[in-house]
């Protein structure tokens, strides 16, 4: 591995170079020539955003000398470069993030500072793209730097929304969508290039026919075509010379008018067609973890993975390799079934376009491509109607079947006579309706198939795709979500980066998170314990400024922090934490209660725009808080704040004032979380159920240092077979019946007792995610949580020891497992002798 700080007296004349620029003389020069050639405006005359963007093409120059340099180097070496395919990169705001791996932050706040602008504000306001709905695509964000970390060749491939995830505001405690219009004033990182742009065929027919030489061919006779064409923005690794790319496709209509239209005199028909095709990348879809078969979302998929696998045979081209080469070139993840297609696709570019035989073309698919899953919800898997899909993709589907002929046929030698097991494992569901399973074209057409913790690898074997893994056991495999220290630590807390850095010694752990382990000895040194103690205080007093200037709230810094943000969803139970805060209210109310810690619980999250059940649960969880805030009673024991619009930025703010990390799902059912680890590498303690990566967390920081509670996944599914009763437990449990009727009858909605229903009424009933089982072990956790944090000194020694035992949970050690097990590449630093 490589020394941090390589860089330094290796980097050659490329790294010369870049260091020259980043002169506080050269970067004056560079930000007022951008000021004045890019934004055409003087100092005097620049607004904040002509700043802005200004210094962004300051840095990113300096981005670009890097990038050129590696990609020569990437060419030179003809090396494996993985393909990182993903429909969403949550990639959060770029200044701060670049300024931190070309490390010049100070160089350039100084500069600034003398032309009197503020660098930390414009860091501050920066817009993020939402390019992603939540964990799934911020672990694709978390990925790409970490592969530039590791300087490991890397592409990531997916879409550049023009509208991402929408902007949350609350409006009556309800969730109101506005767009977001995130490219309004410009995105100084990413360069287009349309001169890279490829076409892409949707719908139509095809066509067998004999050709001149007497060769079966078929041709695709599209009914639309559209154009893509790439955005690439820099990814540079953290103080490492290399630089990989983020390349996003937009479609364009492949002429600017039809001119057949134009001709007879339709020209708003023909400028309309224009419009259609440029939809198709409009709009990221915004539900998290659950399906939708629209045919615009197919079509999303299909044009992304195609721009992608024809960008990486322009490459091939470009550094003079046959195609059969492909998959030594490119090793190609797919970032849950939604670029599933891609193993459709590269068959079809093999066979129909560079005429290779089918096994041959097989042997190069299954070598390329290796598949994630993300998820074990069934709402969440994807499938298409059989009919949906022939009339976007009719070649597809044709090719999807002769797959299937060939593997139904090896599964029925494999597992002779069992027709129900090959029934299972084909790629058509038969069982009604027929549809194309995304998952199972996933499975067939890669050679590694992996979770994303360790539970959810092993239920992916035991629940999710048990006759595949009957099929091919030796291609399952796990590999463990992380973050990004970078971002999650450095950027985020200053304060703890700095205190780590005195206390380690050095800042090796930023590119080797493990040495963290370190800050262990002095989790009993009362100077350290002190000093990590006024780092907290000062981010939670950061974050109240912030409560109060978004809500209106005025929370107190000395309250237990306890937050709970993610996307809103029903099996992530933000409602067991309204059960519980309810709890604690009606104690206050009934019961004197004094000797209750004085918390304040912050929310946050997204819900679907059509998941009513989940905007009604943001709605439960404002209106607890209307009442509980207004309560004189209550004073400063219970505090309910919901921070709107959670995003990239706002976690920035969130993780590292928060002092209890609240990871509720029923077991089973997250696949990981990775806000999970954001939250423990901040020192916050967890209060979670034994599900995903919580796990793993308990197990790495003990379980004296984390306060777990609730059923077992093996406990939630034999309960649940055994016949689950909610309404028992309502019925005997009086804490859980006072909550609960304080909700249904109307205390919460000024007496309208069926606004809630929907909510209460399932608990009581179906609670499919089993709340009421949990309940009581979560209150009693809660009460736990309470007696530690009054031993603020011990509480904190709690907190270290989360930090500094959250080693495996950086993204660096992920990618170095899905390097070495999947991809089988390894690094390609620049050593700085040309080579
Ligand atoms: C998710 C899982 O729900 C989450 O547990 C996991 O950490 C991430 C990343 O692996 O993937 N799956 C999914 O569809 N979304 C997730 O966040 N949206």
């Amino acid at each position: 591995t490589l020394e941090p700080g390589h860089l330094r007296g290796q980097g050659g004349v490329a790294e010369d170079d870049v260091r020259t620029a980043c002169e506080p003389e050269a970067l004056k020069r560079a930000f007022l020539d951008h000021l004045l050639y890019t934004q055409g405006k003087t100092l005097e005359i620049a607004s904040h955003n002509d700043i802005y963007l200004a210094v962004a093409y300051t840095v990113r120059d300096r981005l670009l000398r890097r990038w050129s340099h590696t990609s020569s180097r990437h060419k030179r070496h003809g090396t494996r470069t993985v393909a990182y395919l993903s429909a969403e990169f949550l990639i959060g705001p770029s200044l701060g993030n670049n300024l931190l791996n070309l490390d010049i932050t100070d160089a350039l706040r100084e500069t600034l500072a003398r032309l009197g602008i503020d660098l930390d504000e414009l860091v501050r306001r920066e817009v993020e793209p939402g390019l992603g709905n939540g964990g799934l695509g911020r672990l694709a964000a978390c990925f790409m730097d970490s592969l530039a970390t590791g300087e490991i060749p890397a592409i990531g491939y997916g879409i550049y929304y023009e509208y991402g995830i929408f902007f949350q505001t609350v409006v009556d405690g309800w969730q109101v969508e506005n767009t977001d219009k995130w490219l309004r004033f410009g995105n100084p990182w990413a360069i287009h290039h349309p001169e890279w742009g490829v076409e892409v065929k949707l719908g139509g027919y095809t066509e067998h026919y004999t050709d001149d030489v007497g060769r079966f061919r078929v041709r695709w006779v599209p009914e639309k075509t559209v154009w893509g064409t790439p955005f690439d923005t820099p990814v540079a690794g953290y103080k490492v010379s290399t630089v990989n790319t983020l390349r996003l496709w937009r479609a364009e209509a492949t002429e600017e008018f039809d001119f057949s239209v134009f001709n007879r005199g339709d020209y708003l028909g023909a400028v309309n067609k224009k419009v259609t095709s440029e939809n198709l990348t409009k709009v990221l879809y915004p539900n998290d973890e659950s399906h939708q078969g629209k045919e615009l979302r197919l079509e999303q998929q299909y044009f992304f993975v195609a721009c992608a696998l024809r960008d990486m045979l322009r490459i091939l081209e470009h550094r003079g390799l046959p195609v059969t080469e492909f998959p030594r070139a490119f090793a190609v993840q797919l970032n849950d079934t939604h670029p599933a297609i891609g193993v459709a696709e590269l068959m079809r570019l093999l066979i129909d376009e560079y005429l290779v035989p089918w096994e041959q073309a097989w042997e190069a698919t299954r070598a390329t491509f290796a598949y994630t899953n993300h998820t074990l919800l069934p709402e969440a898997l994807e499938r298409w109607p059989l009919e949906l899909f022939k009339s976007v993709l009719p070649r597809h589907l044709e090719i999807i079947y002769e797959i299937n002929r060939r593997f139904l046929n090896e599964a029925r030698i494999r597992f002779f006579g069992d027709e129900s097991r090959v029934f299972r494992l084909s790629l058509i569901d038969e069982s009604g309706e027929r549809y194309v399973r995304m998952a199972h074209l996933a499975c067939v057409g890669s050679h590694a198939i992996n979770g994303v913790a360790e539970l959810h690898s092993t239920l992916i074997k035991e629940q999710l795709l048990p006759d595949f893994y009957a099929m091919w056991p030796e291609k399952f495999d796990s590999v463990t979500n992380g973050v990004t220290p970078r971002r999650w630590v450095v950027l985020s807390n200053p304060g703890l980066a700095a205190l780590a850095t005195e206390a380690l010694g050095d800042e090796h752990w930023i590119r080797d998170w493990p040495r963290i382990a370190g800050l262990e000895k002095h989790a009993d040194d009362a100077a350290f314990i002190e000093r990590w103690q006024r780092v907290k205080h000062t981010n939670k007093r950061s974050l109240a400024a912030l409560i109060r200037d978004e809500t209106g709230v005025v929370v107190n810094p000395d309250s237990l922090f306890d937050v709970l943000v993610k996307r809103i969803h029903e099996y992530k139970r933000q409602h067991l934490a309204v059960l519980h805060i309810v709890t604690r209210y009606h104690r206050l109310k009934t019961q004197r209660a004094t000797d209750m810690v004085p918390r304040t619980f912050i929310f946050g999250g997204k819900a679907a725009p059509g998941y009513v059940r989940a905007k009604l649960m943001i709605k439960l969880i404002t209106a607890v808080a209307d009442v509980v805030n207004s309560d004189p009673e209550v004073r400063d024991l219970l505090k309910v704040v919901f921070l709107p619009n959670f995003s990239v930025s706002k976690g920035q703010c969130i993780y590292p004032a928060a002092e209890l990390s609240e990871q509720i799902s029923l077991a089973g059912k997250e696949a990981s979380g990775t806000g999970n680890m954001k939250f423990a590498m901040n020192g916050a303690l967890t209060i979670g159920t034994m599900d995903g990566a919580n796990i793993e967390i308990c197990q790495e920081v003990g379980a004296e240092n984390f306060f777990a509670f609730g059923m077992s996944a093996d406990e939630a599914q034999r309960l649940l077979r055994s016949g689950y009763y909610p309404r028992d437990l309502y019925r005997d449990d009086a804490e859980l019946r006072a909550a609960i009727d304080l909700i249904r009858g109307g205390f919460f909605s000024r007496g309208d007792a069926g606004l809630f229903e929907p909510l209460t009424n399932d608990l009581l009933n179906e609670d499919r995610y089993m709340l009421l089982a949990d309940y009581a072990s979560y209150v009693e956790c809660q009460d736990r949580v309470d007696a530690a944090y009054r031993d603020a000194r011990q509480w904190s020694r709690m907190a270290v020891l989360n930090c500094a035992r959250s080693g495996r949970f950086s993204s660096d050690r992920s990618i170095a497992e899905y390097a070495r097990r999947m991809w089988h590449t390894s690094a390609l630093p620049d050593t700085g002798h040309g080579g």
